[in-house]
Protein backbone atom coordinates (compact mmCIF):
# COMPACT_ATOMS: atom_id res chain seq x y z
CA UNK A 1 0.00 0.00 0.00
CA UNK A 2 2.77 2.38 0.73
CA UNK A 3 4.88 1.64 -2.38
CA UNK A 4 1.91 2.01 -4.29
CA UNK A 5 0.29 4.97 -2.84
CA UNK A 6 4.04 6.81 -3.37
CA UNK A 7 4.08 5.61 -6.79
CA UNK A 8 0.78 7.38 -7.03
CA UNK A 9 1.61 10.54 -5.99
CA UNK A 10 5.10 10.52 -7.17
CA UNK A 11 3.29 10.26 -10.95
CA UNK A 12 1.09 13.53 -10.35
CA UNK A 13 4.02 15.15 -9.69
CA UNK A 14 6.37 13.52 -12.37
CA UNK A 15 4.78 13.05 -15.69
CA UNK A 16 7.59 11.53 -17.36
CA UNK A 17 7.81 8.97 -14.49
CA UNK A 18 4.01 7.47 -15.26
CA UNK A 19 5.69 7.30 -19.12
CA UNK A 20 7.54 4.83 -17.43
CA UNK A 21 6.32 2.99 -15.55
CA UNK A 22 4.01 2.06 -18.94
CA UNK A 23 6.81 1.47 -20.99
CA UNK A 24 8.28 -0.75 -18.26
CA UNK A 25 5.46 -2.80 -18.11
CA UNK A 26 5.43 -3.36 -21.84
CA UNK A 27 9.08 -4.10 -21.65
CA UNK A 28 8.26 -6.99 -18.90
CA UNK A 29 5.23 -8.31 -20.50
CA UNK A 30 7.29 -8.73 -23.74
CA UNK A 31 10.02 -9.76 -22.27
CA UNK A 32 8.54 -12.70 -20.46
CA UNK A 33 6.52 -13.94 -23.70
CA UNK A 34 10.01 -14.26 -25.26
CA UNK A 35 11.88 -15.53 -22.47
CA UNK A 36 9.46 -17.61 -19.72
CA UNK A 37 12.96 -18.80 -18.01
CA UNK A 38 13.90 -15.18 -16.57
CA UNK A 39 10.99 -15.30 -14.41
CA UNK A 40 13.42 -17.17 -11.94
CA UNK A 41 14.93 -13.41 -11.39
CA UNK A 42 11.53 -12.31 -10.32
CA UNK A 43 7.71 -12.94 -11.32
CA UNK A 44 6.12 -10.71 -14.25
CA UNK A 45 4.22 -9.72 -11.28
CA UNK A 46 6.35 -8.80 -8.39
CA UNK A 47 8.99 -7.28 -11.31
CA UNK A 48 6.39 -5.09 -12.45
CA UNK A 49 5.10 -3.97 -9.08
CA UNK A 50 8.72 -3.67 -7.79
CA UNK A 51 10.70 0.19 -6.81
CA UNK A 52 12.99 1.56 -5.26
CA UNK A 53 12.39 5.14 -3.68
CA UNK A 54 15.13 8.42 -2.82
CA UNK A 55 14.98 9.93 -0.07
CA UNK A 56 18.00 12.34 1.94
CA UNK A 57 17.89 14.09 4.99
CA UNK A 58 20.26 16.08 7.31
CA UNK A 59 20.38 15.01 10.28
CA UNK A 60 21.01 11.53 12.70
CA UNK A 61 17.64 12.71 14.12
CA UNK A 62 15.85 12.65 10.70
CA UNK A 63 17.50 9.65 9.89
CA UNK A 64 16.21 7.64 13.18
CA UNK A 65 12.60 8.91 12.72
CA UNK A 66 13.09 7.54 8.97
CA UNK A 67 13.93 4.34 10.50
CA UNK A 68 10.99 4.23 13.10
CA UNK A 69 8.78 5.25 9.65
CA UNK A 70 9.97 2.24 7.93
CA UNK A 71 9.76 -0.51 10.44
CA UNK A 72 6.27 0.02 10.22
CA UNK A 73 6.89 -1.52 6.93
CA UNK A 74 9.33 -4.13 7.75
CA UNK A 75 11.67 -2.07 6.12
CA UNK A 76 15.09 -2.50 8.17
CA UNK A 77 18.38 -0.40 7.27
CA UNK A 78 20.97 -3.22 5.34
CA UNK A 79 24.45 -2.07 3.69
CA UNK A 80 26.24 1.32 4.50
CA UNK A 81 27.31 3.32 1.02
CA UNK A 82 30.06 6.35 1.42
CA UNK A 83 29.26 8.44 -1.91
CA UNK A 84 31.97 10.94 -0.58
CA UNK A 85 34.97 8.37 -1.84
CA UNK A 86 33.30 8.52 -5.05
CA UNK A 87 34.87 9.83 -8.47
CA UNK A 88 32.56 12.44 -8.04
CA UNK A 89 31.82 13.02 -4.31
CA UNK A 90 28.80 13.67 -2.85
CA UNK A 91 28.42 14.78 0.75
CA UNK A 92 25.91 12.35 2.00
CA UNK A 93 26.33 8.84 3.64
CA UNK A 94 23.56 6.18 3.12
CA UNK A 95 22.19 3.18 3.69
CA UNK A 96 18.83 1.22 2.59
CA UNK A 97 15.85 -0.01 3.70
CA UNK A 98 13.97 -2.80 2.99
CA UNK A 99 12.53 -6.16 3.67
CA UNK A 100 15.20 -8.45 4.52
CA UNK A 101 13.36 -11.78 4.23
CA UNK A 102 12.67 -13.72 0.83
CA UNK A 103 8.94 -13.68 1.52
CA UNK A 104 8.76 -10.40 2.66
CA UNK A 105 10.61 -9.27 -0.35
CA UNK A 106 8.45 -10.99 -2.30
CA UNK A 107 5.15 -9.50 -0.60
CA UNK A 108 6.93 -5.69 -1.11
CA UNK A 109 9.29 -5.59 -3.47
CA UNK A 110 10.38 -2.38 -2.12
CA UNK A 111 13.43 -0.29 -0.97
CA UNK A 112 14.14 3.34 -0.59
CA UNK A 113 17.69 4.34 -0.58
CA UNK A 114 18.31 6.93 2.30
CA UNK A 115 21.31 9.41 2.60
CA UNK A 116 21.98 11.85 5.18
CA UNK A 117 23.58 14.91 5.00
CA UNK A 118 27.13 14.57 6.04
CA UNK A 119 27.53 17.75 7.88
CA UNK A 120 30.33 17.14 9.71
CA UNK A 121 32.82 16.91 6.99
CA UNK A 122 34.74 19.86 6.48
CA UNK A 123 35.66 19.55 2.92
CA UNK A 124 31.93 20.47 2.26
CA UNK A 125 30.94 22.52 5.07
CA UNK A 126 33.04 25.43 6.93
CA UNK A 127 32.77 25.52 10.57
CA UNK A 128 30.70 28.72 10.17
CA UNK A 129 28.62 27.15 7.15
CA UNK A 130 28.07 23.68 9.38
CA UNK A 131 26.84 25.79 12.18
CA UNK A 132 23.65 27.64 10.21
CA UNK A 133 23.09 24.39 8.37
CA UNK A 134 22.83 22.52 11.82
CA UNK A 135 20.49 24.98 12.92
CA UNK A 136 18.29 25.22 10.27
CA UNK A 137 18.25 21.56 10.29
CA UNK A 138 17.44 21.68 14.28
CA UNK A 139 14.31 23.94 13.72
CA UNK A 140 12.74 21.86 11.15
CA UNK A 141 10.32 19.04 11.89
CA UNK A 142 10.59 16.76 8.66
CA UNK A 143 7.74 14.17 10.56
CA UNK A 144 4.93 14.51 12.84
CA UNK A 145 6.70 13.06 16.25
CA UNK A 146 3.10 11.41 16.15
CA UNK A 147 3.19 9.56 13.15
CA UNK A 148 6.69 8.33 14.09
CA UNK A 149 4.95 6.77 17.01
CA UNK A 150 2.10 5.47 15.57
CA UNK A 151 4.42 3.62 13.36
CA UNK A 152 7.02 2.32 16.18
CA UNK A 153 4.19 0.48 18.02
CA UNK A 154 2.74 -0.90 14.40
CA UNK A 155 6.50 -2.50 14.12
CA UNK A 156 5.95 -3.81 17.77
CA UNK A 157 3.00 -5.05 17.29
CA UNK A 158 3.87 -7.00 14.25
CA UNK A 159 1.20 -5.29 12.09
CA UNK A 160 -2.35 -3.40 12.54
CA UNK A 161 -5.98 -3.39 10.52
CA UNK A 162 -6.85 -2.11 8.02
CA UNK A 163 -8.66 1.05 8.78
CA UNK A 164 -5.43 1.76 11.12
CA UNK A 165 -3.14 1.09 7.73
CA UNK A 166 -5.12 3.48 5.79
CA UNK A 167 -4.86 6.47 7.27
CA UNK A 168 -1.53 5.97 8.87
CA UNK A 169 -0.45 4.79 5.12
CA UNK A 170 -2.26 8.25 3.74
CA UNK A 171 0.31 10.43 6.52
CA UNK A 172 3.43 8.43 5.88
CA UNK A 173 2.96 9.74 2.16
CA UNK A 174 1.98 12.82 2.90
CA UNK A 175 5.40 13.31 4.47
CA UNK A 176 7.17 12.51 1.10
CA UNK A 177 5.15 15.02 -0.80
CA UNK A 178 6.65 18.16 -3.09
CA UNK A 179 6.07 21.17 -0.59
CA UNK A 180 4.51 24.52 -1.69
CA UNK A 181 6.15 26.55 1.06
CA UNK A 182 8.33 29.46 -0.97
CA UNK A 183 12.11 28.46 -0.88
CA UNK A 184 14.28 31.36 0.33
CA UNK A 185 16.28 31.91 -2.44
CA UNK A 186 19.66 32.84 -0.45
CA UNK A 187 19.92 30.24 1.69
CA UNK A 188 19.08 27.85 -1.21
CA UNK A 189 22.01 29.53 -3.60
CA UNK A 190 24.65 29.92 -0.96
CA UNK A 191 23.65 25.77 -0.71
CA UNK A 192 24.31 24.99 -4.05
CA UNK A 193 27.41 26.82 -4.01
CA UNK A 194 28.72 24.09 -2.10
CA UNK A 195 26.38 20.83 -3.60
CA UNK A 196 23.26 21.08 -5.22
CA UNK A 197 22.49 17.73 -2.65
CA UNK A 198 23.27 19.91 0.14
CA UNK A 199 20.61 22.54 -1.67
CA UNK A 200 17.99 19.52 -2.14
CA UNK A 201 18.13 18.64 1.48
CA UNK A 202 18.89 21.54 3.63
CA UNK A 203 17.83 24.56 2.03
CA UNK A 204 14.40 23.17 2.31
CA UNK A 205 11.90 22.77 5.09
CA UNK A 206 10.80 19.46 4.06
CA UNK A 207 11.57 16.62 2.25
CA UNK A 208 10.72 14.57 -0.69
CA UNK A 209 10.92 11.21 -2.98
CA UNK A 210 13.54 12.70 -5.15
CA UNK A 211 12.95 8.89 -7.79
CA UNK A 212 11.15 6.49 -7.85
CA UNK A 213 12.57 3.32 -10.12
CA UNK A 214 10.45 0.98 -11.31
CA UNK A 215 12.64 -2.25 -12.34
CA UNK A 216 12.73 -4.15 -15.72
CA UNK A 217 13.98 -7.43 -17.13
CA UNK A 218 15.31 -6.05 -19.94
CA UNK A 219 16.83 -2.30 -19.77
CA UNK A 220 18.86 -2.21 -22.76
CA UNK A 221 15.09 -2.64 -24.75
CA UNK A 222 13.50 -0.34 -22.41
CA UNK A 223 16.55 2.48 -23.19
CA UNK A 224 16.18 1.86 -27.08
CA UNK A 225 12.00 2.38 -26.56
CA UNK A 226 12.58 5.27 -23.79
CA UNK A 227 14.98 7.00 -26.36
CA UNK A 228 12.08 6.15 -29.39
CA UNK A 229 9.46 8.00 -27.31
CA UNK A 230 12.30 11.28 -27.18
CA UNK A 231 12.87 11.12 -24.32
CA UNK A 232 16.81 12.12 -23.73
CA UNK A 233 18.13 8.89 -21.40
CA UNK A 234 21.72 9.74 -19.77
CA UNK A 235 24.18 8.28 -22.05
CA UNK A 236 24.91 5.10 -20.12
CA UNK A 237 23.67 2.29 -18.59
CA UNK A 238 25.13 1.99 -14.91
CA UNK A 239 26.88 -0.94 -13.55
CA UNK A 240 27.58 -4.12 -15.08
CA UNK A 241 27.71 -4.45 -19.30
CA UNK A 242 25.48 -6.63 -21.21
CA UNK A 243 26.86 -9.68 -21.13
CA UNK A 244 26.01 -13.31 -22.30
CA UNK A 245 25.88 -15.38 -19.13
CA UNK A 246 24.07 -15.15 -15.92
CA UNK A 247 23.17 -11.09 -15.22
CA UNK A 248 24.51 -9.89 -12.18
CA UNK A 249 24.11 -7.02 -9.65
CA UNK A 250 22.23 -3.96 -10.81
CA UNK A 251 22.17 -1.89 -13.88
CA UNK A 252 20.59 1.54 -14.07
CA UNK A 253 19.91 4.73 -16.53
CA UNK A 254 18.10 7.44 -16.04
CA UNK A 255 16.91 10.69 -17.70
CA UNK A 256 16.36 14.19 -15.90
CA UNK A 257 12.92 15.49 -15.27
CA UNK A 258 11.82 18.63 -16.32
CA UNK A 259 11.99 21.69 -14.40
CA UNK A 260 9.69 22.06 -11.63
CA UNK A 261 7.30 25.14 -10.07
CA UNK A 262 8.48 25.68 -7.15
CA UNK A 263 7.83 29.38 -4.93
CA UNK A 264 10.73 31.11 -4.15
CA UNK A 265 11.37 34.03 -1.19
CA UNK A 266 13.84 36.65 -1.49
CA UNK A 267 15.24 38.45 1.26
CA UNK A 268 12.70 41.13 1.40
CA UNK A 269 10.33 38.13 1.73
CA UNK A 270 8.80 38.32 -1.55
CA UNK A 271 6.84 35.27 -2.80
CA UNK A 272 7.97 34.55 -6.32
CA UNK A 273 7.51 31.91 -8.89
CA UNK A 274 10.88 30.23 -10.27
CA UNK A 275 11.39 26.57 -11.02
CA UNK A 276 14.21 23.62 -9.56
CA UNK A 277 15.35 20.83 -11.71
CA UNK A 278 16.49 17.87 -8.91
CA UNK A 279 14.26 14.84 -9.72
CA UNK A 280 14.96 12.46 -12.35
CA UNK A 281 13.21 9.45 -13.40
CA UNK A 282 15.31 6.09 -12.95
CA UNK A 283 15.20 2.26 -14.27
CA UNK A 284 16.59 -0.43 -13.19
CA UNK A 285 17.34 -4.57 -14.13
CA UNK A 286 18.42 -7.01 -11.14
CA UNK A 287 20.63 -9.97 -11.65
CA UNK A 288 21.75 -12.41 -9.48
CA UNK A 289 23.76 -11.75 -5.79
CA UNK A 290 27.31 -11.56 -6.14
CA UNK A 291 29.38 -13.09 -3.03
CA UNK A 292 32.11 -11.54 -1.53
CA UNK A 293 34.93 -13.78 -3.86
CA UNK A 294 31.84 -12.49 -6.93
CA UNK A 295 31.89 -8.59 -5.65
CA UNK A 296 35.66 -8.62 -6.30
CA UNK A 297 35.87 -10.21 -9.52
CA UNK A 298 33.15 -8.01 -10.62
CA UNK A 299 35.49 -4.74 -9.20
CA UNK A 300 38.04 -5.65 -11.13
CA UNK A 301 36.28 -6.30 -14.27
CA UNK A 302 34.59 -2.94 -14.46
CA UNK A 303 37.89 -1.16 -13.43
CA UNK A 304 38.90 -1.98 -16.83
CA UNK A 305 38.37 1.18 -20.00
CA UNK A 306 35.65 -1.41 -21.48
CA UNK A 307 34.40 -4.15 -19.06
CA UNK A 308 32.76 -5.81 -21.27
CA UNK A 309 35.53 -6.70 -23.31
CA UNK A 310 37.12 -8.19 -20.55
CA UNK A 311 34.32 -9.30 -18.99
CA UNK A 312 34.33 -13.13 -19.46
CA UNK A 313 38.28 -13.25 -18.59
CA UNK A 314 36.90 -12.82 -15.37
CA UNK A 315 33.79 -14.34 -15.15
CA UNK A 316 32.13 -18.04 -16.21
CA UNK A 317 29.47 -17.91 -18.69
CA UNK A 318 26.90 -20.41 -16.87
CA UNK A 319 25.01 -20.06 -13.85
CA UNK A 320 26.25 -23.72 -12.79
CA UNK A 321 29.54 -22.37 -13.41
CA UNK A 322 29.16 -19.37 -11.07
CA UNK A 323 26.86 -21.48 -8.76
CA UNK A 324 30.65 -23.97 -8.45
CA UNK A 325 32.77 -21.59 -8.17
CA UNK A 326 30.90 -19.76 -5.21
CA UNK A 327 30.83 -16.45 -7.50
CA UNK A 328 26.57 -15.66 -6.51
CA UNK A 329 24.05 -17.05 -4.35
CA UNK A 330 21.40 -19.76 -5.31
CA UNK A 331 18.94 -21.09 -3.29
CA UNK A 332 20.07 -24.73 -2.25
CA UNK A 333 22.95 -24.33 -4.68
CA UNK A 334 20.55 -24.83 -7.08
CA UNK A 335 21.69 -22.82 -10.45
CA UNK A 336 18.49 -22.20 -11.53
CA UNK A 337 16.94 -20.34 -8.41
CA UNK A 338 19.31 -16.95 -8.47
CA UNK A 339 19.23 -15.09 -5.23
CA UNK A 340 17.78 -11.78 -6.85
CA UNK A 341 20.69 -8.67 -5.56
CA UNK A 342 18.48 -6.40 -3.42
CA UNK A 343 20.80 -3.50 -2.79
CA UNK A 344 22.38 -0.73 -4.69
CA UNK A 345 26.15 -0.20 -6.00
CA UNK A 346 28.21 2.69 -4.85
CA UNK A 347 29.40 3.80 -8.14
CA UNK A 348 26.15 3.96 -9.82
CA UNK A 349 24.82 5.72 -6.88
CA UNK A 350 27.38 8.48 -7.68
CA UNK A 351 26.71 8.00 -10.90
CA UNK A 352 22.96 8.51 -10.70
CA UNK A 353 23.79 11.80 -8.71
CA UNK A 354 25.68 12.79 -10.76
CA UNK A 355 24.55 12.71 -13.82
CA UNK A 356 21.52 14.56 -12.91
CA UNK A 357 23.44 17.49 -11.58
CA UNK A 358 24.44 20.83 -13.09
CA UNK A 359 27.52 20.82 -10.99
CA UNK A 360 29.37 18.95 -8.88
CA UNK A 361 30.21 19.58 -5.27
CA UNK A 362 32.81 21.74 -4.29
CA UNK A 363 35.65 19.94 -2.35
CA UNK A 364 37.66 21.77 -0.29
CA UNK A 365 41.34 20.75 1.00
CA UNK A 366 40.17 20.69 4.84
CA UNK A 367 40.80 17.28 6.34
CA UNK A 368 37.43 15.35 7.04
CA UNK A 369 37.40 15.01 10.57
CA UNK A 370 34.12 13.71 10.61
CA UNK A 371 33.54 10.67 12.23
CA UNK A 372 31.26 8.89 9.59
CA UNK A 373 31.50 5.19 9.41
CA UNK A 374 28.85 1.85 9.58
CA UNK A 375 29.19 1.50 13.12
CA UNK A 376 28.61 5.64 13.41
CA UNK A 377 25.31 5.38 11.13
CA UNK A 378 23.98 2.39 13.25
CA UNK A 379 23.94 4.73 16.24
CA UNK A 380 22.50 7.18 14.24
CA UNK A 381 19.82 5.30 12.72
CA UNK A 382 19.42 3.78 16.26
CA UNK A 383 19.82 0.11 15.00
CA UNK A 384 22.58 -2.30 13.61
CA UNK A 385 23.00 -1.54 9.88
CA UNK A 386 22.23 -5.19 8.27
CA UNK A 387 25.19 -7.15 6.47
CA UNK A 388 23.98 -7.92 2.76
CA UNK A 389 25.79 -10.38 2.51
CA UNK A 390 24.35 -12.46 5.50
CA UNK A 391 20.98 -11.85 4.22
CA UNK A 392 21.87 -13.20 0.89
CA UNK A 393 23.73 -15.99 2.55
CA UNK A 394 20.55 -17.00 4.47
CA UNK A 395 18.44 -16.74 1.59
CA UNK A 396 20.59 -19.28 -0.22
CA UNK A 397 20.59 -22.05 2.52
C1 LIG B 1 20.09 8.43 -4.31
C2 LIG B 1 21.00 7.92 -5.39
C3 LIG B 1 21.18 6.42 -5.27
C4 LIG B 1 20.47 4.54 -6.82
O1 LIG B 1 19.59 4.05 -7.50
O2 LIG B 1 21.66 4.16 -6.87
C5 LIG B 1 20.11 5.66 -5.93
C6 LIG B 1 19.65 9.85 -4.46
O3 LIG B 1 19.71 10.40 -5.57
O4 LIG B 1 19.21 10.40 -3.45
O5 LIG B 1 18.94 5.92 -5.83
NI1 LIG C 1 17.90 5.25 -7.52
Amino acid sequence: MFAAALSHMYGAEVPAYTTLVQVSAEVNADHVASHPNDERLGSLERVTAERHGAIRVGTPHELAQVAGLFSAFGMYPVGYYDLRTAASPVPVVSTAFRPTESDELARNPFRVFTSMLATADARFFDADLRTRVERFLGSRALFDPELITAARAIAADGGCAREVAEGFVARAVAAFALSREPIDRTWYDELSQVSAVAADIAGVTTTHINHLTPRVLDIDELYRRMSGRGITMIDSIQGPPRVHGPAVLLRQTSFRALAEPRLFADEHGHVSEGSLRVRFGEVEARGVALTRKGRELYDRAVAAPDPGVVWHQHFPATDAEFAEQGLAYYRGGNPTEPVVYEDFLPASAAGIFRSNLDADAHVGHASDNSEYSPDWLSGAVGTDLLDPYDLYQKAAS
